[in-house]
């Protein structure tokens, strides 16, 4: 008989497990704190926008092999898959980890499987989840199985990506990761290689710092070149046609709940020593202000001007907003006096300045600021644009247009990363 699995958290992550081990036949117990999001899901329904994962959970609920509750039962096999948020003082809130780990004590027994997913400071395993655990009547080394095993899944593409994907499993010791490894072989179809839990801690946060870094040195180049009055995004595309090179894209800044953030978590423990890691940080953490300056260039002054965001999201063609570096840039435009601030996004509902139609938003506008490439923005009639701006000024941050055709039409076309 299959295990009976308790998946604590049922977020991006924690939802999309506990659904893909429930359609593969195992007995799941999802735990949510949140009563709404227990309530919905025991009538099937999910509160988190991912392609195709309504389906799944409509019909691992109605077959009864998935059932939602604010507690933990006993199972054999605990994941835990809560949020790891970010202080104000850039340290990881490991306190959901603690809760969650703390409502399984009761529970565990002999020849169980605890499972850390969330995005975690290196150490945790050793120094939460092991002594926490060490507080139930058992010998835990002995009589548990322990291991982290990150999620690496990119929103938009969940469901695809927790099956195809390469996966890291990192036990307290050879035996917890073997035994991990055989259960997520119940779906995963991509290599599952197993190491000790920090190593595995430590790659899953390698992972976004690399693509932060990389970031961060586009953003950097992109600065230096339009001092040289160079094209960035040229100097990238020539310089990836070495075989051993592979820059990254610069842009406004970096968004998402996890590029932004998971490079803080190695920071935290290390602070002297993770140098590179720190400035690249900044670096990306400093672009919106960047795109704000050369707003203000362009115009020469944003003072009751009329300024049109297209873009909000933190990435495009998705309607997730977490950390976006755009909503940054718009905070740093609120303070200007009289600015009038016009925003168009097609996958957003609900926001402050939002206009649903491109032509109203850009009506009137001094300055059109492209903040995020989505592929619908490719669909607008930029000559019906071009006539309705009052100054036909463009700012694209993710070299998304065609240069040539909007200089056709008349604009003052602005790239980030290219000097005039
Ligand atoms: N970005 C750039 N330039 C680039 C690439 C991205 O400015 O060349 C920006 C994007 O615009 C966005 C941010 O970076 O604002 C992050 O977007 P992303 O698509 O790079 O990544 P996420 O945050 O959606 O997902 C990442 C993924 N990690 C890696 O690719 C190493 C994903 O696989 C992880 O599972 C996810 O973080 C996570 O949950 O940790």
């Amino acid at each position: 008989m299959k295990e009976k699995i308790c998946v604590l958290g049922l977020g991006y992550i924690g939802l999309p497990t506990a659904a893909m081990f429930a359609s593969n036949g195992f007995d799941i117990i999802g735990v949510d704190v949140n009563e709404k999001v227990v309530n919905a899901l025991n009538k099937g329904e999910i509160i988190i926008e991912e392609p195709y994962l309504d389906v799944m959970v409509r019909d691992v609920v109605v077959s009864g092999k998935l059932k939602a509750s604010v507690k933990p039962e006993v199972s054999d096999v605990y994941i835990i898959a809560v949020p790891t948020p970010i202080n104000e003082d850039k340290t990881a809130d490991m306190s959901y980890v603690i809760s969650a780990t703390r409502s399984i004590v009761p529970l565990v027994k002999k020849g169980d499987i605890i499972i850390l997913e969330s995005t975690s400071p290196p150490k945790t395993v050793e120094d939460i989840i092991v002594p926490i655990l060490k507080e139930s009547s058992l010998n835990v080394e002995e009589d548990l199985y322990i291991a982290h095993s990150p999620e690496r899944v990119i929103p938009g593409k969940i469901l695809f990506e927790l099956v195809e994907n390469n996966r890291i499993v990192g036990g307290i010791d050879e035996e917890s990761a073997l035994k991990v490894k055989k259960l997520y072989q119940s779906f995963v179809k991509g290599e599952i290689y197993t190491t000790n839990a920090t190593t595995a801690e430590m790659c899953k946060l390698t992972e976004n710092t690399f693509r932060d870094v990389n970031i961060a040195l586009a953003n950097e180049l992109a600065m230096i070149c339009e001092q040289m009055n160079i094209n960035v995004w040229d100097v990238i595309k020539f310089s990836n046609k070495h075989p051993r090179v592979n820059l990254h894209q610069p842009g406004p800044g970096v968004g998402g709940h996890c590029i932004a953030v998971d490079p803080w978590f190695i920071v935290e423990k290390f602070p002297e020593t993770a140098k590179m890691i720190t400035l690249s940080r900044t670096i990306n953490d400093s672009m919106p202000e960047y795109v704000f300056n050369k707003s203000r260039k362009i115009l020469g002054t944003l003072k009751d001007k009329k300024v049109t965001i297209l873009g909000i999201t933190y990435k495009p063609d998705v309607d997730d907003m977490r950390e976006s570096p755009i909503i940054e840039l718009i905070e740093l435009l609120e303070e200007v006096s009289g600015i009038t601030i016009s925003i168009h996004d097609p996958y957003v509902q609900d926001f402050k300045y939002l206009e649903k139609d491109i032509y109203t938003a850009c009506k009137d506008s001094d300055l059109v600021i492209l903040g995020v490439n989505h592929k619908l923005f490719s669909d607008a009639n930029m000559d019906r644009i071009y006539k309705d701006m009052k100054q036909a000024n463009i700012l694209d941050t993710r070299n998304f247009f065609d240069e040539k055709a909007l200089v056709g039409i008349g604009f003052n076309y602005n790239l980030l990363g290219k000097g005039k």
